[in-house]
């Protein structure tokens, strides 16, 4: 989960990293499947924070799954994910 802007820097900024999936949308641990519009972890933990870009969230009930790229967070299909991104 993302907690604030200085987080969201900081894996984008790991994205652009050379050999990187530096074009790649990478999901990061959050979806609106269960209720369009309210982000949950998957753990059910509830999101204060997602980092969205405008226009994002602009997926509706077809994209629920919350993704980063280099320059981007946003709502996104959950069946076009390649990758995910692990807090440890
Ligand atoms: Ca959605
Ligand atoms: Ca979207």
């Amino acid at each position: 989960m993302i907690s604030d802007a200085q987080e969201k820097a900081e894996i984008q900024n790991f994205l652009a990293s050379p050999g990187l999936l530096n074009t790649a949308y990478v999901y990061i641990d959050g979806t609106d499947a269960a209720a369009e519009g309210e982000w949950k972890t998957d753990a059910g933990n509830v999101m204060t924070y997602t980092g969205m870009d405008n226009p994002e969230p602009n997926g509706g009930t077809n994209e629920n799954c919350l993704v980063v790229s280099v320059s981007r967070i946003g709502d996104h299909r959950c069946t076009n994910i390649m990758s995910a991104i692990c807090e440890v």
